[in-house]
């Protein structure tokens, strides 16, 4: 007995500990998931909270029919049971109680059906937006391009921050920061009480866009277009993932929703129209090997490395760099081809979508990084000369 109890008791406090290190480790993450939340999401739109609303006013309605019906049936259950000499009554069709027992549910349903059909239809009103944003799943990331509205032309990617991935492959979350895996490089940013029209799709297989706090998810498909839309009324960073599995990295593709105020907004856009100007890489530019490297360096963090891994050794069927005779070879165009076009059947996906710079940068980096000690150098314009080919 005494063995027991101390079992009992070691197993309770090793439980305590493990919850003691897991409440110290993670912690809430405002507009973002919470520590045991239980509830949805808080909301931040008119839509979320009728969601809301609509979510505790079934789940009351069921819970007291729930509780009605059973309380009714165990009591006469037990009231009239055999042993008390209960008779059982004989009556059949009675239409008061099939007009009654038709009657009161046909009521309930159309409680519930038309607040319900209500909210339902003002989700699917993209009409009227401020701001047109399309955003693209792409595995294993998400592309936003403004298409009208107050920053109409800018576009960008958004990637995990790849410090997360790296500490997700270690298995050592001690020090997950409260962000952990919904830290991206380039947050969606938007105005504050904006009708924003998010229009969907993608580029490989299907996704899903997903706020919560905003009570919207939709779809993305390869080929079509889906659309939502939100106006978030609270200023605030908010979280969301891809919804869809969409494949191996697929918890690995966050949604961070920066809601500005109007001013801060102009300001973001202004500042985003300047960075673009300047970065529109000149291809014909002639780079020095250290400059193109550091750039290089980046381009493979936040692209390649997700498969090819940071030691550039692959896994599985993703082939090595390190020591790769395409990336070895003093023709360049083989390799610019495979980024260029990709190889078998997409396994390795074409990065057509990249600068001639980024490209260029990229090779240059898998060319000398490693155990490829090559010295060789590609320039943009070697990039261009081979699109097309
Ligand atoms: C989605 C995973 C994935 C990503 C991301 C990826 N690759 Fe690959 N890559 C592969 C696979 C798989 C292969 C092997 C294809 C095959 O079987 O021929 C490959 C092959 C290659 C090869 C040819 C190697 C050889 O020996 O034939 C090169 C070069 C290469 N990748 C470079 C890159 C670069 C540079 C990037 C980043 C811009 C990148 N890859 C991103 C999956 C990926
Ligand atoms: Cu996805």
């Amino acid at each position: 007995m005494k063995s027991i109890s101390n079992k009992l008791a070691s197993l309770l406090l090793t439980a305590g500990a493990w919850a003691g290190t897991a409440a110290h480790a993670v912690q809430d993450l405002p507009g973002g998931p919470a520590v045991n939340q239980l509830n949805l999401a808080p909301p931040v739109t008119k839509i979320a909270q009728e969601q809301h609303f609509l979510h505790w006013m079934m789940l009351i309605i069921c819970t007291v029919i729930f509780i009605g019906v059973f309380a009714v049936m165990f009591y006469s259950i037990w009231k009239h049971r055999k042993s008390r000499g209960a008779k059982s009554a004989n009556f059949h069709e009675s239409v008061t109680v099939e007009v009654v027992w038709t009657v009161i549910p046909f009521i309930i349903v159309i409680l519930m059906a038309l607040p319900a059909t209500k909210v339902l239809v003002a989700q699917k009103d993209t009409t009227n937006a401020d701001l047109t944003i399309k955003a693209t799943g792409y595995q294993w990331k998400w592309g936003y391009d403004y298409i009208t509205g107050e920053g109409e032309g800018l576009a960008f990617i958004s990637t995990l921050d790849s410090s997360h991935r790296a500490m997700s492959d270690s298995g050592n979350v001690s020090q997950a920061p409260s962000n952990y895996l919904l830290k991206v490089d380039n947050p969606l940013v938007v105005p504050v009480n904006k009708k924003i029209r998010v229009i969907t799709t993608a580029n490989d297989v299907i996704h899903a866009f997903m706020v919560p706090a905003f009570g919207i998810k939709q779809d993305a498909i390869p080929g079509f277009v889906r659309d939502t839309w939100f106006r978030a009324e609270k200023v605030g960073d908010y979280y969301g993932q891809c919804a869809e599995l969409c494949g191996k990295e697929h918890a690995y593709m966050p949604i961070h929703v920066k809601v500005l105020s109007a001013g801060d907004y102009s300001e973001w856009v202004a500042e985003q129209k300047k960075k673009a100007a300047s970065k529109l890489d000149d291809p014909a530019k002639v780079w020095a090997l250290d400059d193109i490297l550091k750039r290089g360096e980046k381009v493979y963090a936040s692209n390649c490395a997700a498969c090819h891994q940071a030691n550039g050794k692959g896994a599985g069927p993703i082939k090595p760099l390190d020591g790769a005779a395409v990336v070895l070879d003093a023709d360049h165009a083989k390799q610019i081809q495979v980024l260029l076009k990709g190889q078998n059947n997409g396994a390795m996906p074409s990065w057509a979508q990249l600068s001639d710079t980024d490209i260029a940068a990229v090779v240059t980096y898998t060319k000398n990084n490693w155990s490829n000690k090559t010295g060789q150098l590609v320039q943009p314009a070697e990039v261009v000369a081979q699109r097309g080919k």
